[in-house]
């Protein structure tokens, strides 16, 4: 019998294979533990998989924040840091960087994302006023309940539900903003707080239509657009892949057309640009600048270095012009998709379309049997690194946390948890021993029992929080 050629993945699925745009000149070692042994770190961390140690984690997607490999060309920045207190040359090479790029006029840098949105929500929200925004996220939105506001989740209907395919989940529902700008009164919101991707739906895009709508409807109640940059160069990949009139438009121009639109950005740098620490504030706004430069003297550092040190903020800036290349994002996205890919074909439960940084596992149909108040998306997370140490996130009603104003849960529709893949740090084979392991898990699905919470810090309580297994397997 002759022997049967393999075929290729690119083969089997009708189309040419692709690959990363990078060869690999560093390694650092992986081990993976006994299953014995993790079930004791597992214990030990409270169930909660932010508590584990590294060392006893196989293959790391608790999350993309700070966990990307740097390039040989950021590496080699880290020897240009100018170290001065103050005008450091690597803060203009950052300050040229985000101008050429994001197009804002003003730039500060902060030590990550919630560092900006600290100063940014101190700067603009008063006591009583209104945030409306595409979906929380649990450091934004805390950020802007810590400054005396009150956020109001305004995205379209579709991103609450894991099998709608729209193929722009993270819209806003611009009906649903008018209806609150009429009940509060616009001169009580002092932004619209608008994300691209929108991570706790799924890292769902945001279209440039509805971004144009946005600024239309806002410049029209004298209201300010602020973005959520920190995954605007992977919301770009979408445009350029989904709405008509994009496609020959490279993620450079679609990344700056859109935020042509808004006022000012926040961004977390440690995601889409590339580096392991880092961010950086943004606005066209003199009179509003001038009170952030100030603020960041306060909390961060002096307004040329606000909490990076200099060789940081040369990684950054380079990192920025990285993270803009085509190439890049398509293989990024592209590995994502991968994994969504097989998960898909094993009739795993995730949310659908696959986004831009993580696979996000519905947790509600992956275990119906367990309710809502017993953590379903923990359980899976701690049963996931049970089952061969790959470490995932959950998203759903303890990163929710509870309503200020009742005490009580907040119960989000998504109750997830999310396999956030790092950028330009595992293989393909990684992924396939991923969801190989998320397999092993949903065949074994009707023996977990769920979680109770034993402790509970008062602030983003999901990082800290320590679980107790409920009943026997
Ligand atoms: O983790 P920071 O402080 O650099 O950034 C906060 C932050 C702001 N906006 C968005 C959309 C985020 O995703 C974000 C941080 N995300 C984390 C840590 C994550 O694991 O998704």
């Amino acid at each position: 019998m002759p022997h049967e050629i393999p075929q290729t993945m690119g083969q089997q699925l009708g189309r040419r294979s692709w690959a990363e745009p990078w060869k690999i000149k560093m390694v650092e070692p992986l081990r993976v533990i006994s299953r014995e042994a993790r079930g004791r770190a597992l214990e030990e961390a409270g169930y909660n998989t932010f508590l584990l140690r590294s060392d006893d984690v196989y293959i790391d997607l608790l999350t993309d924040s700070g966990t990307s490999a740097m390039s040989d060309r950021q590496w080699a920045g880290l020897m240009l840091g100018d170290e001065s207190y103050a005008g450091s040359r690597n803060f203009y090479h950052l300050e040229e960087a985000v101008r050429t790029y994001y197009g804002y006029r003003h730039v500060l840098p902060t030590h990550q994302g919630r560092g900006a949105e600290h100063l940014i929500s101190q700067a603009v929200i008063k006591p009583g006023d209104h945030i409306p925004g595409n979906m929380y996220f649990t450091t934004t939105r805390l950020h802007q309940e810590l400054a005396g506001g009150t956020f109001h989740d305004v995205i379209v209907d579709a991103a609450h539900d894991p099998q709608d395919l729209s193929p722009f989940k993270g819209d806003m529902d611009l009906a649903k903003l008018e209806r609150l700008i009429e009940e509060v009164g616009a001169e009580r919101i002092p932004y619209v707080s608008l994300a691209g991707t929108v991570n706790m739906a799924g890292g769902q895009p945001v279209s440039m239509a509805n971004a144009r709508a946005l600024r239309e409807l806002t410049t029209r109640h004298g209201i300010r657009l602020f973005l959520d940059a920190t995954r605007m160069a992977e919301n770009a990949f979408f445009i350029q892949e989904r709405e008509p009139g994009y496609a020959d438009r490279t993620i450079a121009e679609i990344l700056r057309e859109f935020c042509d639109l808004t006022d000012g950005a926040w961004m977390s740098a440690k995601k889409d640009n590339l580096v392991n620490i880092g961010g950086w504030l943004a606005v066209n706004d003199d009179a509003i600048f001038e009170e952030l430069r100030n603020l960041v003297v306060v909390y961060e550092g002096l307004h040329t270095y606000g909490g990076m040190s200099g060789r940081d903020m040369e990684a950054l800036a380079i990192g920025i012009e990285e993270s803009v290349s085509d190439d890049h994002i398509r293989a990024r996205i592209g590995q994502v998709r991968y994994l969504g890919e097989l998960l898909t074909d094993w009739d795993v439960p995730i949310v659908q379309p696959v986004g831009g940084h993580a696979i996000f596992l519905d947790a509600k149909r992956f275990y119906p049997h367990i309710p809502q108040d017993a953590f379903p998306a923990q359980t899976l997370a701690a049963e996931l690194y049970l089952d061969s140490g790959v470490r995932s996130m959950e998203r759903g009603i303890a990163s929710a946390g509870r309503d200020p104003s009742t005490g009580d849960h907040m119960r989000p529709r998504l109750e997830l948890t999310r396999l956030t893949i790092p950028r330009r740090v595992y293989t393909q084979a990684h992924m396939d021993v991923v969801a190989e392991s998320v397999k092993a898990a949903y065949d074994a699905r009707h023996r977990a029992r769920g979680l109770a919470m034993v402790y509970e810090p008062k602030y983003l309580r999901f990082f800290q929080a320590r679980f107790e297994p409920l009943g026997a397997a």
